[in-house]
């Protein structure tokens, strides 16, 4: 057996999580069309024939200075790429200024083999306005590869599979062969509760939205497994737009988040969602460190 870690690096919003589920085959890692979804490290595992990869979802990377919160999502993409011993797969699907920075900045991580996905390829009817993307890559000499796909179809999946086995580095396996991630149960479900503000709230509030799971009950795993969780915001008039009108969205929030723990841990779920405000939170380091947010 071969194995290795993998990490997953790119700006926000390139399907870097999308990625992770796709190659995993099942909804681990949160995606949404708004930017910077992603605020934490997850492990996903894909243990097949003799190989096993360790893909780490990482935040999306602001290549421009950044500070506080922001800040700290860059530092927890930044240890994945120190961590990784493989091979940085990035996304881009255009060329502009900050994919040159990030590039600049993937440099600095030595001489690591870098596979580039150009992803998204599905929305490129025309795929000749490829090539000039894939040029422009190569002629920097950053990648040892760059290869072409779409996370939301399947497409190049498989290449890149292929390419990425080529450069796992250690004999044996990182984890035991029927995992799938590092993360806990319990962690997944509060990440799917704040996929559902990235879906259904707008501007600040999903940003200014975290979740905790107040009570994991799996006393009757074989039946139902009961989820108490708290959705904390930043100001009161979230925590009203939250709840909804007679507590609409907060019903709407909860019962889409609701099926897809169903999906994720194979039987029935009772979700109870509470709401509070908690002022000033995502500069209160004590807590960024409890919620897993700061290093
Ligand atoms: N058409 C198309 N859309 C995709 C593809 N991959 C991802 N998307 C969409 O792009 C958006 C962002 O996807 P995510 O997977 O959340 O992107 P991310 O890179 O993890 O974003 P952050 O966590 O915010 O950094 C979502 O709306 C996805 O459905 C793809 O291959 N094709
Ligand atoms: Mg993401």
């Amino acid at each position: 057996m071969k194995s290795g870690l993998i990490a997953v690096i790119g700006r926000p919003n390139v399907g870097k999580s999308t990625l992770l589920n796709r190659l995993i085959n099942e909804k681990l890692a949160i995606v949404s069309p708004k930017p910077q979804t992603t605020w934490q490290r997850l492990h996903g595992i894909l243990t097949t024939g003799d190989t096993q990869f360790v893909f780490i979802d990482t935040p999306g990377i602001e290549t421009e200075r950044t500070s506080g919160f922001i800040a700290s999502l860059k530092k927890i993409a930044v240890s994945a790429m120190d961590d990784a011993d493989v091979a940085y797969t990035t996304l881009f699907r255009s060329i502009t200024q900050k994919e040159l920075a990030l590039v600049r900045e993937l440099k600095r991580f030595g001489d690591k083999p870098r596979v580039l996905l150009v992803n998204k390829t599905d929305t490129k009817k025309d795929k000749r306005l490829l090539l000039p993307v894939v040029k422009w890559y190569a002629d920097l000499a950053v990648y040892s590869a760059i290869l072409p796909a779409s996370a939301r179809t399947g497409d190049g999946i498989d290449a890149l599979l292929a390419e990425l086995k080529k450069h796992m580095p250690t004999d044996g396996m990182l984890y035991g062969k029927d995992m799938i991630t590092d993360r806990y149960e319990r962690e997944l479900a509060a990440e799917l509760i704040r996929e559902k503000l990235f879906h259904f709230t707008k501007e600040e509030v999903p940003y200014s939205s975290v979740c905790t799971i107040d009570r994991f009950d799996e006393s009757e795993r074989d039946r139902i497994i009961r989820i108490y969780a708290t959705v904390f915001v930043e100001k009161p008039s979230q925590k009203g737009i939250v709840i909804g009108a007679s507590g609409s969205m907060i019903k709407k929030i909860g019962t889409s988040a609701r099926l897809d723990i169903e999906r994720l841990l194979g039987t029935k779920v009772y979700l109870e969602l509470h709401v509070k405000v908690k002022e000033g939170w995502k500069k209160d380091r004590g807590f960024l460190r409890e919620m897993g947010l700061d290093k």
